[in-house]
């Protein structure tokens, strides 16, 4: 198949590559004109749920920016439905779970999502999109981590010092043990039935495990990422593993078994790269840099590049999403750059 020869996935795969591959986190959403239309129209979560809208999104994104590698366009956060959560996004405080889970009881009350595929449109979706997109070029499926989601299931939306998350973990670790269980078992539904629908590539998204003490992390999260990962893992299919504020969780990240661990820009890619030893990563430019003048943005993309030197393994992309504020023709600037660079 021509998209396993891809720059992207043979970058996944460790394998020296023509240039570096770049792909965006974030990359279709409200900087694109076009993706502000559409949403003065629909809702977040219609264009989400209806296939021909999220194909739009998704391949539209990819091909106007000339990216290595398409995400579906979707929302970590869908999972919780099917679980039985009251999920709205709201224009000032973002995602609100109207009944977030606090006890026990709670806990009890969640919905296993035993059917096979929890979420059919998002498999629709891909299986579109997949057809949608040039041939050559992978899609990647995504979900979150199954710490980052029970956050937003604890918190019952984002938050900021995660106290109610911790005092589960620490306090209670039969109940917190029971969560990661019912989470970890819908995510594996979602991931495999992505995988099923036609994604080359999965992202799990912990974009806030980076709250946590190494060792909260080796004894509350690490056993269900590995737990996740190896069922969901496939020869064929990498797994890339990101979240941020991880430069004290690398290590323990790197034993759930990805295949490729995303990193922030709080790192140098160079040196930490060093220390986590042979395996793929992917980043890690400061989101904010795309808002800087175009020299700027090369200036920085080329640090990378340098520390890099033409190892095998590097994925470009930013640290983390891109922000809202920024200038797509700032986005086509980096990317070109990564492109060119050993042109
Ligand atoms: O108003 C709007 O139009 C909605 C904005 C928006 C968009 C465009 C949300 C709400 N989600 C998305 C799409 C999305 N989310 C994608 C696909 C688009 C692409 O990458 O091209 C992906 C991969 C995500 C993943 C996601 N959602 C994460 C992990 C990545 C990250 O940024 O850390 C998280 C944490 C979410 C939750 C979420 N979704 C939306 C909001 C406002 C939030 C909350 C963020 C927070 O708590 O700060």
């Amino acid at each position: 198949m021509i998209r396993r020869e891809s720059l992207f996935l043979k970058a996944c795969r460790n394998e020296k590559t023509k240039r570096t591959p770049i792909w965006l986190m974030r990359q279709a959403g409200r900087y694109m004109k076009e993706y502000r239309d559409l949403r003065a129209k629909y809702g977040f979560t219609q264009l989400c749920k209806n296939p021909d809208l999220a194909t739009e999104v998704t391949v539209h994104a990819a091909t106007t920016l000339g990216v290595d590698a398409a995400i579906i366009f979707s929302d970590i956060l869908l999972i919780l439905e099917p679980m039985g959560l009251d999920l709205t996004y709201s224009k000032g405080d973002g995602p609100v779970i109207a009944n977030p889970v606090r006890s026990a009881r709670d806990i009890t009350l969640l919905k296993p999502t035993a059917r096979v595929d929890p979420l059919p449109f998002l498999s629709r979706a891909i299986r579109q999109t997949r057809r949608a997109l040039p041939d050559d070029l992978p899609l990647i499926g995504f979900s979150g981590a199954p710490f980052t989601l029970a956050s937003y299931m604890i918190e019952g939306g984002s938050s900021k010092n995660f106290l109610h998350t911790k005092l589960l973990m620490q306090n209670a670790p039969k109940d917190w043990a029971a969560l990661m269980q019912k989470v970890t078992h819908s995510l594996t539904a979602s991931l495999k039935a992505q995988i099923k629908a036609g994604a080359d590539a999965i992202q799990i998204f912990d974009s806030w495990v980076g709250c946590l003490s190494p060792e909260d992390y080796r004894l509350s999260v690490l056993p269900w990422m590995k737990k996740l990962i190896q069922s969901v893992k496939t020869a064929e299919i990498p797994v890339i593993y990101f979240g941020t504020q991880t430069a004290g969780l690398l290590t323990l990240m790197k034993e759930t078994g990805a295949d490729v661990i995303g990193l922030d820009w709080r790192v140098d890619l160079g040196a930490t790269w060093k220390t986590l030893g042979k395996i793929p990563v992917q980043g890690n430019l400061d989101p904010a840099t795309l808002l800087a003048p175009p020299a700027d943005i090369r200036r920085q993309a080329w640090t990378i590049l340098k520390a890099v030197a033409g190892k095998p393994g590097h994925i470009f992309n930013l640290g983390h999403g891109v922000l809202p504020q920024t200038p797509v023709d700032h986005a086509r600037i980096l990317i070109d750059t990564v492109k060119e660079f050993h042109a």
